[in-house]
């Protein structure tokens, strides 16, 4: 009979750390909505897929006409500056991180959207 109860308490026990990880792990995600600048869907495609899953990205949708993009992620995984960084490495700018020129430049002709730091 106490192995019993020993038992129960045990799985009660297990129950109750896995329930809490998992409450824990939900908190790491986050949910965030900024401005990228871009054109076109060609534009759409290179950024979200510069965003991977593996990376702790788990959704992303930008959209072409307010130049937004909404992004779910892992905070445990990635931060919000890191995710603006690959948005950059592939020619995107944000208000926080420009590409770099010469990253931009190589950009297909139509997605050669209006830079926020373009003086003209
Ligand atoms: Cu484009």
């Amino acid at each position: 009979m106490k192995s019993i109860i020993r038992i129960s308490a045990f799985t009660f026990l297990l129950c109750f750390l896995f329930g809490s990880l998992q409450l824990l792990a939900q908190d790491t995600k986050k949910n965030e909505v900024f401005k990228v600048y871009g054109n076109c869907d060609m534009c759409k495609e290179t950024m979200e897929g510069a965003l991977k899953k593996k990376d702790g990205v788990l959704k992303k949708d930008w959209d072409k006409k307010t130049k937004m993009l909404t992004v779910t992620y892992d905070e445990s995984k990635i931060t919000l500056t890191q995710i603006k960084q690959k948005l950059a490495d592939v020619g995107y700018d944000t208000d926080e991180i420009q590409a770099k020129d010469e990253v931009y430049n190589k950009l297909h002709k139509c997605c050669h959207y209006k830079r926020a730091k373009d003086k003209s």
